[in-house]
Order: structure tokens, then sequence, then C-alpha cells
């Protein structure tokens, strides 16, 4: 008898190939229709870029951008829903009737296109008022307010979701408590009340999974992980070592909570170590264990060397691990903003989430290339992304040869939004939006070159994809 493999060899017929965006980036209308101001909208009001009042205004263009999408022949569309357009306050009695028909017709327009709606709950836009109430995710009522905002939604929406992402990147915002507003009279306590929110974010989303598998056991539920390849400079086992801990610290850590449902021990002992005591009760234990993610949604942009150096202390990394600084590799494509292009660097970050959780689904929530754009004529002609893109989907067809189980493709983003940091100058988008930092415009949407290679691109599931370039 002969062994026969059964390892895929393409892409599989029914693989969803979507695109991302999130709600306070794209929507705009912050404060229309009842919605409550949020912590992403607080912080754009202080960036020196524009802020969440219009972003690009997804709101008011809803039809014409899902007819873009469906044009696109789009399978799936990743999405988020704002907390505050539900519950204004976070925590209000009733849903808000006009925030909920927002998102019924998203969905039904979704659906009338054939795309799959992946929705994420939360992504990065806390409703303020939780921030006043309580301090946000710093007390173990967010929790609670968290479950019952999530219910709602599996009430609401879940005759048509099948796909669910809980948080996006979460270790971002332990890593950066600011991202969730927290607040701390005394700075040095930060750390503390960080990975208090930590672990309140960690349980709720435990508690999610399992609710979503009690009211919903269609739907598929997990994470969004911020994931990207860590590699040493140097090849010394201290290096590597380094190299293992950021890995573990800011990738590995929420996704090994979500399949395991336990803290993993180098985060244990990195707690003991910083003198951080959780509080945690009993019942806790039996939500980790009995709140399990079905799938990973990995945040994957590119590839990080890292290099010792004692005095390095970057910013997202402080209190965390210190003492590495992030070093480029000239031999290959570079953006302004210091993400590399190295598509070899997909295909092994799927290998070693492969290797860690054999077998697990992952949908790729996230991949994308940031540009400064300009209309030429009508157009833009993003060759770059275009690179990008065909080299991301060939080692993507890679890893499933390999064997990884990727079902989803969305790159960020589907069209201009604003970016965290730096507004409109930094752009993602498969459709341009003709707006800049400080002239909103006609706010005009023209697809970009990389939207036309996209639908080639699904039309004959990636068969136009036959080598790097
Ligand atoms: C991820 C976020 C997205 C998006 C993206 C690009 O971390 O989930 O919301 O913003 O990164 O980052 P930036 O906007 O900083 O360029």
């Amino acid at each position: 008898m002969k062994y026969q493999t059964n390892l895929l060899k393409d892409f599989p017929n029914n693989f969803l190939w979507g695109a991302s965006t999130s709600a306070f980036q794209v929507e705009g209308a912050a404060k229309e229709d009842g919605k409550g101001i949020t912590v992403a909208d607080l912080r754009s009001q202080k960036s020196k870029y524009l802020d969440t009042s219009i972003s690009v205004d997804h709101y008011h263009h809803l039809v014409e951008d899902i007819k873009l999408m469906a044009d696109l022949g789009l399978k799936s569309y990743r999405f988020s829903i704002s907390w505050a357009r539900i519950f204004p306050h976070g925590n209000d009695d009733k849903p808000n009737k006009k925030g909920v028909a927002f998102y019924n017709r998203l969905i039904n327009l979704l659906i009338e296109n054939k795309i799959e709606p992946i929705v994420t709950i939360f992504h990065f836009d806390l409703p303020q008022a939780l921030v006043e109430q309580y301090n946000g995710w710093t007390n173990r009522k967010c929790v609670d307010d968290y479950y019952n905002y999530a219910k709602t939604l599996f009430e609401l929406y879940g005759d048509r979701v099948n796909y669910w992402l809980t948080i996006n990147e979460q270790s971002l915002l332990a890593n950066v408590p600011t991202m969730n507003g927290i607040k701390a009279s005394n700075p040095e306590n930060l750390r503390q009340l960080s990975e208090q929110s930590n672990y309140y974010m960690f349980l709720a989303q435990a508690k999610v999974y399992r609710l979503c598998h009690q009211l919903l056991p269609k739907a598929k539920i997990g994470p969004a992980v911020s994931y990207m390849t860590t590699l040493p400079y140097d090849h010394t086992s201290l290096d590597i070592l380094k190299s293992k801990q950021l890995e573990d610290m800011i990738g590995f850590i929420d996704m090994d909570v979500a399949l395991r449902g336990e803290l993993p021990s180098y985060y244990q002992r990195y707690l003991r170590d910083n003198q951080i005591t959780l509080n945690v009760e009993l019942q806790d234990q039996e939500d980790f264990i009995k709140g399990r993610a079905d799938f990973l949604g990995l945040n994957w942009y590119s590839t990080s060397i890292f290099k010792l150096n004692d005095q390095a202390n970057p910013k997202m990394l402080k209190g965390i691990i210190s003492g590495v600084e992030k070093v480029r590799d000239n031999r290959i494509m570079n953006s302004e903003w210091d993400f590399s292009c190295d598509p070899q660097g997909l295909r092994y970050a799927l290998q070693r989430v492969n290797d860690r959780f054999p077998n697990i689904p992952i949908i790729i929530t996230e991949c994308g290339w940031p540009e400064k754009e300009e209309l030429i004529n009508g157009e833009v002609n993003d060759v770059n992304r275009i690179k990008y893109l065909n080299n991301h989907i060939y080692q993507l067809r890679e890893a499933i040869k390999d064997g990884v189980n990727v079902i989803s493709f969305n790159p960020w983003s589907f069209l201009d939004l604003i970016s965290v940091n730096d507004g409109m100058d930094k752009r993602y988008g498969l459709v341009y939006v003709d707006r800049d930092n400080y002239d909103k415009k006609e706010l005009k949407r023209y697809p970009k070159s990389s939207y036309y290679f996209y639908q080639k691109v699904i039309n004959t599931n990636a068969n136009n994809i036959n080598k790097m370039i």
C-alpha cells in the first residue's frame, strides 16, 4: 500500500478571500444616532491629525462601499462593531435602536452579496463612560459589561454571523494601557493596573467563548491576535532566548490563554518577577477551562529583527522586555514606517503557530502594506502593495501546502482609513478615499490598481499568482 498524503495542494475552493477594517477607523458619525464617545474618539482628538468624527464616513457610504466589496468579489469582510453605538455608556439597560439598525443594514447587505461577515466585538474603542464609571478594564465590572454586550450581539446578529472575534490585539492594549483609557494616579501603578486589565480581558473572552458555544452552536469564535515574526539579529543562545521571550510575551500569550485555558508559565514568572499580584476568584478557573476559542485570528504584517542593546527601551515594550532595538534588513523592501515586506516570514509564522497548536484553523484578520499615496488623474498605481499582496499570497499557499489550516485572508484594509497613529498619511486601502488629514474633500472612492489585482486573485482562487515578484 502506498502512502497518500491528504495535504492540500492549493487554496481550497471555499477559501474566504476577504478584507478588513475597524469601526472607529472607517465609520465617522462619532456622535450621531445616539452613539456614545469612546476611548478611541478621545485619543484621536488629541492626535495632531484628524479625529474620528468623520473618518472616511463609511457610516454614510454604506451602500456604495458594499457595492465596491461585491464588485471586488469579496467572500468575507472583517469589520468591528462599535460597543458605544450599541450601548452608548457601555452598560445601558437597552441597546441603542439606531446603532442596532446600522449593523443590521450592514450585515444584511453583506449577506445579500454573499459576503461572510467576520465580526470583531471589540477593536480599540471602549466606551469612555466605562472609564469614567470604574476605570474600564482594570475593574471586574468590565468583564460583566463586555459579557452582556457580547450576549446582546449574539442575540441580535447571531442568526447571520458565523465568525466572531472577541478582542483585537489584546497584547497591544496590555502594553499600551492608554489605548484602553486606563488612568493611574501614580504612574508606578500603571503596570499593575494594566496586567489586571489584561487578566480581565482574558477572563471576559473565556466567558464569551463559552457563551457563544451555548447560544450559537454553529458559530465559531476566536481572538484577533497581533503576531509578527520575531527574529534574533545575532545567533547566540542569549539572543535567541530574548527573541523567544518577545514572541511569547507579545504574540503567543493571547493564543496560549485562548486555546489552553490558563495563564502560561512564562507569563506567571513575569508577574512574579515584577511583584504583580492579580485579583482572581475561584470561579475564574472554571471559566478558563470551559471557555476556549475555535480558531485563531492573526494580525500579521511583517518581520521584526531584534538586537540586544542595554540602552534601548522601545515604548511599546516598556516594562515587559527592555534592552532590545529593532534592526532594519536593507536587503528587502521596507516601508516608511519600518514595516518590512517579508513574505517568507508569514509562512514561517504560520508554521510556528501550527507547530504549537496543530491544525488549528487560522483566519488572517490583518495583513497589509502602508504607503503615502496620491490620486493622479483618478488613479493610484500602488505597485508596492501589489508586490506585497502577490508575494504574501504566494507564501500563504506554501503554508497551506505545508499543512497549515488557513481558512481566510483579510488584508488590511478594504479602503483607506485613519491609521491609529498617522491619520490619512499612512494608507493601506485597496480603495483610495479622497480626503487628507486637513480637508475632507468629497470623500470619493477610487479603486486602486491593487483592487483590480486582488479581484483577479479572488476570481481565479489565486491561479494568477505563480511566482514571487
Ligand atoms: C493593527 C490594528 C489596526 C490597524 C493596523 C495598522 O494593530 O489592529 O487597527 O490600525 O494595526 O496600524 P496603524 O494604523 O498604526 O498603521
